[in-house]
């Protein structure tokens, strides 16, 4: 990892695998230059929902976000590039997938508030990137390799 890169936490929602979008969400990442360092596909428990979305408790839609994002399987990756935190919220767009530009994600695949495809860590939360990975991922299971070096591609 280069001193500039930055690692961020990106899922695919069950709303997004459901529809097959996980080939596309990973398309557009990958075209836009970030570079994928850890992914799974898994089911999130009651457990790990509650932690991700702890600071949502107290709100009144926390209970259906958690049985939404339980509901089935998601893909959680981590993505690595400069300022790669900022730069995935950009390309994911607004919560509100109606209100969510067109070109952006949720704009273009995502049906409304709860059901919006994908989750980026906030860049606007000091460290979310980095606790979010390391809530869902083992230092283990993320690969560290460089976009520049392949003998294979030219
Ligand atoms: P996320 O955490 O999922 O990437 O989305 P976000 O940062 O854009 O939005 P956030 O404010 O963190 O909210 C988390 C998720 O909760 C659902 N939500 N429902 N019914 C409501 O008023 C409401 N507000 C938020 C959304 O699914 C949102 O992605
Ligand atoms: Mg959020």
């Amino acid at each position: 990892m280069s001193h500039h890169d930055e690692r961020t936490f990106v899922m695919v929602k069950p709303d997004g695998v459901q529809r097959g979008l996980i080939g596309d969400v990973v398309s557009r990442l990958e075209d836009k230059g970030l570079k994928m360092v850890g992914g799974k596909f898994m089911q999130i428990d009651e457990d790990l929902a509650h932690e991700h979305y702890a600071e949502h408790e107290d709100k009144p839609f926390f209970d259906g976000l958690v049985e939404f994002i339980t509901s089935g399987p998601v893909f959680a990756m981590v993505w690595e590039g400069a300022d790669a935190t900022r730069q995935v919220r950009q390309m994911m767009g607004a919560t509100d997938a109606q209100e969510a530009a067109p070109g952006t994600i949720r704009g273009d695949y995502g049906n409304d508030l709860g059901h919006n495809l994908i989750h980026g860590s906030d860049h606007e939360d000091e460290g979310a990137n980095e606790r979010e990975i390391s809530l869902f991922f083992d230092e283990d299971e993320l690969v560290d390799w460089d976009l520049g070096t392949s003998q294979w591609v030219y």
